[in-house]
């Protein structure tokens, strides 16, 4: 195996990778819970009240901090809250099934109120704070929520007039009762709190029954609804044990909002099945906080994102030196391509290596990983799930050689697979156009060992002079160079080449745009890379634009540059 390096990562949980492939059955997951004896489940009940029924009842369960709040909930804690929060559904008659949605910002309350949400069996609909009206009005819309839990201050931005189905709003937090209010009833979260009981009924559900209902943006059109079911908890359990590495001890940091599929399954379900102490921080990234974050709290285990993990990378390697960070032993990202050369720098500052994986809010958990108990290679995204096969496949589902890309697509049947999009069985469909397969829409290559190197969207690929090239691939040469901080590459129509290559850059604090660094810019990845890759054009831009998830909108770049319609924008960072 060529450019490995090893898992800095001590005494992992995951047996010998090999080893474990070969033998490992989901069969032996579902013993881990009490429902393969009854066949009724939910999720709810495995993260919270197993714990707060056995010796982990006084453990913490969630830590939170912003500006303003210091709190800690231990498991009993959460199983009370949340008991309360189900009762207060139940008062309003909310019954198994409806849409409950959360439009606030990453307080206790969420955590609280998804837990109790998923008690009575209705599905959860978490959404980011900072959407604005169109994007709330769309997703109550489509998914004809019943309920809505928001806070005084994001009010304004739901149009609930226009929204016959919504009967009910929970306002978190002080203010006022709307006096115009339409047909739906306003509740306060505290009053309502106070008066409902600790004890609760739990609803069992069957494995294949809704529980959370998360939107995500296409390139065109309205915004997708995945729908994830209770039987996604086995893989959410083992993925976090093996991938996460969770420990009894350790205290687990995931930087990521609920308004995120990463911010629910391994922000709430994943770490919380595995019985571990979860912190959540609200407030704003800057680097200062962050570090103190984890010297405060002595986090062990970090999962954040290659946009995070770039932003610290260029503010420079001083500021590390300001915190002790002693405490980390575990480092992993997620949701976009982590460069190879963050993964270097990581080993520098952290003394630890960043862990990249593979998912998507269609897969529901982790499908590839770089595994603790496995060498890793930097700029790749790792090796498929025990149990879980991926391959690289063209479109009659021929698996292509080894080194050439192509589709990524999985195996049909993993547990924590999207059961449907909301009312629109027709894009549900799409994604699995080869039989037996998901095409999961990225383009990847396979090496002889079986890791899985990530080439771009499929929209994203470029075509120069009947070159196929993947923008990461360049971006990741740029990002080599000191002088940049991010780059996102695109196609742009041309009559002779069919596409040239443009990047955007931002540049790393102490650089300015010049001729020179343009021409140096344009060297370096001829050099680094090959000729063809090289960028024809290069613009220095202060900022590039991103999904709140993290993810460079390349396609927005390519709206802008060629005076396109942007289509929806819903997700995009203010
Ligand atoms: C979990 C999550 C899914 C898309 C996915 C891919 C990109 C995620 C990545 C990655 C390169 C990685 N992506 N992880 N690309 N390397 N390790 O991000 O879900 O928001 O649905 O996005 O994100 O393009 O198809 P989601």
């Amino acid at each position: 195996m060529n450019n490995t390096i090893a898992s800095t990562t001590k005494q992992p949980n995951m047996p010998n990778y090999e080893a474990v492939y070969e033998d490992f059955s989901w069969d032996q997951v579902e013993q881990e819970f009490s429902w393969s004896k009854t066949g009724k489940v939910n999720m709810a009940y495995e993260a919270i009240d197993r714990h707060a029924e056995s010796w982990r009842k006084n453990k913490i369960a969630l830590y939170y901090s912003d500006l303003k709040r210091d709190e800690k909930y231990t498991f009993q804690d959460m199983k009370y809250l949340s008991n309360q929060f189900g009762n207060v559904l139940k008062k309003l008659d909310i019954e198994k099934g409806e849409r409950v949605f959360l439009f606030m910002p990453r307080t206790p309350e969420i955590y609280i109120s998804i837990m109790g949400i998923l008690k009575i069996g209705a599905v959860a609909g978490p959404l980011f704070e900072a959407f604005m009206e169109q994007a709330v009005r769309d997703r109550l819309d489509n998914s004809d929520a019943s309920v809505l839990v928001t806070t005084p201050e994001l009010l304004p931005r739901v149009p609930y007039q226009e929204l016959p189905h919504l009967k009910h709003i929970i306002l978190v937090g002080d203010g006022e009762i709307p006096t115009t209010n339409g047909g739906t009833q306003f509740h306060l979260y505290k009053r309502e709190m106070k008066s409902a009981s600790r004890d609760l009924e739990i609803e069992w559900v069957d494995r294949e029954d809704g529980m959370i209902l998360h939107y995500t943006s296409g390139s065109t059109g309205k915004p997708k609804g995945v729908l994830h079911v209770h039987n996604a908890m086995i893989q959410h359990y083992q993925t976090a044990k093996w991938v996460l590495d969770l420990k009894e001890e350790d205290v687990y940091w995931c930087t990521a909002d609920p308004g995120w599929v990463t911010g629910t399954s391994y922000g709430i379900f994943g770490p919380w099945l595995n019985g571990a102490s979860n912190l959540i921080r609200g407030g704003r990234f800057s680097p200062e906080d962050w570090y103190s974050t984890i010297e405060k709290y002595g986090v062990s285990v970090w999962l954040s994102a290659p946009t995070a993990f770039r932003r610290l990378m260029s503010v420079g390697d001083d500021v590390t030196k300001e915190y002790d960070l002693s405490s980390l032993r575990h480092i992993l990202s997620v949701g976009e391509p982590l460069n190879a050369e963050v993964v270097h720098w990581g080993r520098k500052v952290y003394e630890l290596s960043i862990h990249d994986h593979w998912w998507m809010t269609e897969t529901g958990g982790i499908i590839i990983s770089n595994y603790p108990s496995m060498p890793i290679k930097p700029g790749s995204m790792g090796r498929p799930f025990p149990g879980i096969e991926v391959a690289i496949l063209d479109e009659q589902g021929h698996e292509l050689p080894r080194g050439k890309m192509g589709p990524l697509c999985i195996k049909s049947g993993w547990p924590s697979m999207m059961r449907t999009i909301w009312k629109n069985e027709k894009r549900m469909k799409q994604y699995f156009a080869i039989p037996g397969w998901y095409i999961s829409g990225d383009l990847a290559t396979m090496d002889e060992d079986g890791y899985v190197w990530f080439q771009g969207r499929d929209d994203d690929v470029i075509t120069t002079s009947g070159e196929r090239v993947g923008p990461f691939e360049v971006e990741s040469k740029l990002v080599e160079h000191p002088a940049v901080a991010e780059a996102a590459v695109i196609g742009k129509p041309d009559p002779v080449r069919g596409e040239i290559i443009k990047a955007f850059v931002a540049l790393r604090e102490g650089y300015s745009k010049t001729d020179d660094l343009e021409a140096e810019l344009r060297l370096f990845v001829k050099e680094g890379l090959a000729a063809h890759a090289a960028p024809r054009e290069i613009e220095v831009r202060d900022f590039l634009p991103k999904t709140r998830s993290g993810k460079i909108m390349r396609r927005v770049l390519k709206a802008w540059d060629l005076d396109l319609p942007t289509g929806d924008l819903s997700t995009m960072e203010e």
